[in-house]
């Protein structure tokens, strides 16, 4: 290979490493990403119809659930969602998901619609019942990297789904007691790899294990929805995903004009 060569090989593995695109993790701290912020998001403020890091829309099955919607839920232990010792006096009681994530995604409890502040829940409260649903709407293919998943203990599990352009998918089951539950003494929440395909140990009591179910010749490197089913009251954080390189048909483009400037040298 002459030098001439060698340099342009140089030039082209520059122009492939730099279409490498950085991860985005959606915090709900704003509607940017933890990378880049945007609007700040307040506590209790609902999140259907959301469109995350311009990217990501987030609804919800609020219509067909009684729960009312996504919402942000600031977990900081001794924050302004920290009320008090647990008696049956006190419903607002939601110290499990104190768990220092900053705000994390719950399904609004139906027991506590009140907003003073249109658009925001007085108090956001995690719904109890079964089957909240959430999808994340991506504008184009993604490749998933993580989610971390909260409270996730006693009757209660989760459901994480990636489908890709192709409608084939991968389900990410989270048994009962995945995280455990903070306020007894465990984690009480967990970072779920979407990357893997073997089973994940959980947190919590007994420390039982995730199990991956692939439907069809599922292509993670082009995922265009996610889907949360939390089964019971807990939350989610930190959705890390990776953007399809935009810059692909870019470097075809560069990768041409490389191999005509070769010709030309040669
Ligand atoms: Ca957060
Ligand atoms: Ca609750
Ligand atoms: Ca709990
Ligand atoms: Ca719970």
């Amino acid at each position: 290979m002459s030098s001439k060569n060698w340099i342009l090989g140089i030039l082209f593995g520059l122009a492939v490493s730099s279409s490498t695109q950085a991860a985005v993790t959606i915090d709900f701290e704003t509607n940017g990403s933890a990378e880049t912020p945007g609007t700040n998001i307040v506590n209790g403020q609902t999140l259907d119809g959301t469109t995350f890091a311009g990217v990501a829309t987030l609804t919800s099955n609020a219509a067909s659930r009684p729960h009312l919607g996504g919402a942000a839920f600031d977990t900081t232990d001794g924050g302004v969602n920290d009320t008090g010792p647990a008696n049956d006096n006190n419903p607002l009681w939601d110290h499990d998901l104190l768990v220092n994530s900053g705000n994390a995604l719950i399904a609004q409890n139906n027991d506590f619609p009140t907003q003073t502040t249109p658009g925001i829940f007085d108090r956001p409260n995690d719904f109890a019942g079964n089957n909240a649903v959430f999808t994340l709407d991506f504008t184009s293919p993604v490749t998933l990297l993580s989610i971390d998943a909260i409270d996730v203990n006693g009757n209660m599990n989760m459901l994480i789904t990636l489908f890709d352009l192709g409608g084939n998918s991968r389900e990410y089951f989270l048994p009962v007691n995945w995280t455990g539950d903070v306020t007894a003494g465990f984690q009480g929440y967990e970072t779920l790899d979407l990357t893997a395909t073997t089973p994940q140990v959980g947190v919590g009591p007994g420390t039982p294990s995730s199990s991956v179910t692939t439907i069809g010749s599922f292509d993670p490197t082009n995922v265009i929805q996610m889907t949360i089913d939390i089964d019971g009251s807990g939350a989610v954080d930190n959705i890390v995903f990776i953007p399809e390189p935009a810059t692909m048909s870019l470097l075809g483009l560069g990768s041409m004009i490389l191999l005509r400037k070769r010709k030309k040298l040669s």
